[in-house]
């Protein structure tokens, strides 16, 4: 077996084990989480335009009420891959654990990374000139962020605050 390939099972494995861990901790596949779940496109009251560039997105704070459908349309205007990943602080600190693990493995290559099962409704992954959409209805007061958690990239500060309430 070629080292490529061995590689590419590991991550299917890693995908797996970390899928089922989101499901355990109140992340099951159908998009529930603590702070809401996917939104009603008929429903949407405000759109919100985040962009992305190396490395850093063009706004960091974002204020919405409890009960709010919104549409985040996701630009990638830079040069290398980003995401715009919602959630509480524990599930991004989770996410960002597991890329930096996978782009630790020998022979990957981020570019060609798959996207993640069942994390695929409040995360957009895209490549340079790629936009992307999510609907998403905040239904918690609290406090979230949204982070791009490409190795290196929240750590200098493609991160933002998300205010519900
Ligand atoms: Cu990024």
């Amino acid at each position: 077996m070629t080292r490529t390939l061995t590689a590419a099972l590991s991550i299917t494995s890693a995908l797996a084990l970390t899928t089922s861990a989101l499901a355990s901790a109140g992340h099951p596949g159908g998009g529930v989480t603590a702070f809401g779940h996917p939104g009603d496109v008929k429903k949407i009251s405000r759109t919100v335009r985040i962009e992305a560039t190396e490395i850093k997105y063009n706004l960091t704070d974002l204020t919405f009420k409890v009960g709010e459908t919104v549409k985040f349309v996701f630009v990638n205007k830079g040069e290398q891959d980003h995401e715009l990943s919602l959630g509480d602080s524990a599930t991004q600190l989770m996410h960002r654990k597991m890329m930096q693990d996978m782009a630790a493995m020998p022979g990957m290559d981020m570019s060609k990374m798959p996207g993640h099962e069942g994390m695929d409704d409040t995360m957009l992954m895209t490549k340079p000139g790629e936009t992307r959409e999510l609907v998403w209805q905040f239904t918690k007061a609290g406090t979230f962020e949204f982070a791009c958690n490409y190795p290196g990239h929240a750590e200098v500060g493609m991160t933002g605050k998300i205010v519900v309430r």
